[in-house]
């Protein structure tokens, strides 16, 4: 890991008003959550997630749909914060106000301290009235029903039809909250950290173009080339749990420099 990347990130972020962050699976990685991309392990092997994660899906097989996020909570009950979640909360005390986007459904982010955090694309740990019988969403608290965990999803206990995770499947809207908070944030942040993410999936993956046309710069940090890598002003080509325990470092020693300077 070159230290002169790691110091340009550094003074980047040094110089930075609004800094702001984007997360994709990657950066759950090092906790031992496998990123969409990663081939599914035992008995699910055989299931691509992008074939699961659809509401046709959970029509066709609702256990089955049921089931694939059951042993996805079980993994994430399991996983702790990594060394990247933890720097950027240290960030976030860093600056004040440290706007984390995450496409992510974990919560290892909240875990290792981030206050200000947008999930595009849903709550793992939480579920709703497939049809938000009650409006949307109809949350459910489902440790407060009865019922078979073998048999699949339980009923509603206003409808009695299904419940659902409460994430953004393929081919359904983002919660548009979340997207208006992305919207302002995208027009007002100078520096785009952009950790962990293919870029393919939208309209996350927009983001960092529309903060870039927007006059931020973009740092990514991945391991391997994405879809954003081109568009990025610096990529650190490392995993986000060496890389980002490593800017802060270095950030931390520019302030301390400056402060001397004064
Ligand atoms: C919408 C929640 C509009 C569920 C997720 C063509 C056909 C059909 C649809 C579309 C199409 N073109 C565009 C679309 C829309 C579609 C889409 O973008 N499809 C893609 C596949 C082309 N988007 C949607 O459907 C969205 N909705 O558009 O609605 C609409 C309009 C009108 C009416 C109705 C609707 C909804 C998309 C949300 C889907 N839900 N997740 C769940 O989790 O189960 S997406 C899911 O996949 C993740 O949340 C994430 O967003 C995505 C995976 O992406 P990544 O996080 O980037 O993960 P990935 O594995 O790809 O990459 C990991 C990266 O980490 C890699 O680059 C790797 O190198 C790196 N890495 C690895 N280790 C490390 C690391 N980086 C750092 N450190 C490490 N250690
Ligand atoms: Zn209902």
């Amino acid at each position: 890991m070159t230290d002169e990347l790691i110091q340009q990130a550094a003074r980047l972020l040094r110089d930075s008003r609004q800094p702001s962050v984007l997360t994709g699976s990657g950066v759950s990685r090092e906790s031992g959550i496998p990123t969409f991309r990663d081939a599914l392990e035992g008995l699910w092997e055989q299931y691509d997630p992008r074939q699961l994660a659809t509401a046709p899906a959970f029509q066709a097989n609702p256990k089955l749909v049921w089931d694939f996020y059951t042993m996805r909570r079980e993994k994430a009950v399991a996983v702790k914060p990594n060394t990247g979640h933890e720097a950027l909360a240290k960030l976030e005390q860093h600056f004040g106000e440290l706007p984390i986007i995450t496409q992510n459904i974990d919560d290892l982010h909240e875990q290792a301290g981030s206050t200000h955090v947008i999930h595009l694309h849903g709550i793992l740990n939480q579920n709703k009235c497939f049809y938000d019988c009650q409006g949307e969403p109809t949350l459910i608290d489902i440790s407060k029903l009865e019922y078979d965990t073998k048999a699949g999803p339980p009923g509603c206990p206003h409808c009695g039809r299904w419940i659902r995770p409460n994430v953004v499947w393929f081919g359904e809207m983002l919660p548009p909250e979340a997207l208006a908070e992305c919207k302002r944030i995208v027009h007002t942040t100078d520096v785009m950290l952009v950790i962990g993410t293919s870029g393919v999936v939208y309209p996350a993956a927009h983001m960092p173009y529309e903060a870039k046309l927007n006059g931020a710069t973009l740092i990514e940090v991945n391991p391997h080339e994405s879809a954003i890598t081109p568009a990025a002003d610096l990529w650190l080509p490392y995993p986000s749990g060496e890389a980002m325990p490593r800017v802060l470092a270095a950030l931390t020693t520019l302030d301390r420099t400056n402060s001397r300077n004064v």
